[in-house]
């Protein structure tokens, strides 16, 4: 089996689905694929579900049985691909915002140049974003200020969701105490990869903003990730 898997959590993702997976399957060097699929009334499930057997053995689907959330869609995928013995897990969304080709620079960040974990990032030096409104993109880097300014991590994409993890990392964190579920989730993840001692590495990338389907994206989730950084920071249960 080759030592890569890449997640995609899917909620109504019709659209994008057969796209983002054909791609995906393209890249050179070989990748495997999990779709965590949260009963998607739009039938992205059962899509997946007609096109496995093209790609048996490569293309891999669980299904919950509602909208549970992309923090918990991960951490169940995460514990998928360290019972199936993969050396390389990565989180990608399906709406090609983040570009599948990418996945091979994440995959060497860490393979070739020493990562324990990698991050696609929109704030380093060469990464930008493409089409979202300036409020957007403001809101954003701000967010991303306001993160650093109270965790001191150390990275500047604080809530990128295209990322590469070695199973090393993984297995060290406490998965079944990962508390977020939105943005807050991404940051409590790196907060904990940094808190553990390893080290991340940015690679800048192109983030290109959804063309297809529908933003699952809310005023909640947005909520979640500024207290949940005071209480990362504050509330002492990330060791
Ligand atoms: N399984 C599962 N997947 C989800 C859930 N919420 C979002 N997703 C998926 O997570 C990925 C990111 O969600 P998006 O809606 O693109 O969120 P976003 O990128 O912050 O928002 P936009 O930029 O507006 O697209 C997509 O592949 C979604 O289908 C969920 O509750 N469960
Ligand atoms: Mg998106």
């Amino acid at each position: 089996m080759p030592p890569r898997l890449v997640i995609i959590p899917t909620y109504n993702e019709q659209e994008n689905i057969r796209d983002i997976v054909a791609h995906v399957f393209r890249l050179e060097p070989e990748f495997h694929l999990l779709i965590v699929d949260d009963g998607s009334p739009d039938g992205t499930g059962n899509i997946v579900k007609e096109m496995q057997p093209r790609w048996a053995g490569r293309l891999h689907l669980l299904e919950r049985s509602g909208k549970l959330g992309l923090g918990t869609a991960y951490i169940t995928g995460f514990k998928w691909a360290i019972a199936n013995d993969y050396a390389y897990i990565f989180e990608m969304d399906a709406d090609f915002s983040h570009d599948p080709d990418d996945l091979v620079r994440l995959y060497k960040a860490c393979a070739e140049q020493g990562g324990d974990m990698s991050v696609g990032s929109r704030y380093v030096k060469g990464g930008r974003v493409k089409d979202w409104s300036w409020d957007r993109v403001l809101l954003s880097y701000c967010a991303s200020l306001y993160v650093r300014a109270i965790l001191w991590l150390g990275v500047r994409d604080t809530t990128a969701g295209f990322v590469c993890y070695t199973r090393r990392v993984l297995q060290a964190l406490p998965l079944d105490e990962v508390r977020f579920i939105g943005y807050a989730f991404q940051i409590e993840m790196k907060y904990r990869v940094i808190r553990k001692g390893f080290r991340i590495v940015e690679v800048p990338i192109t983030f290109i903003d959804r063309e297809r389907g529908t933003s699952k994206m809310n005023s909640g989730i947005f909520k979640e990730a500024i207290i949940g950084v005071l209480q990362m920071r504050f509330g002492g249960w990330i060791k």
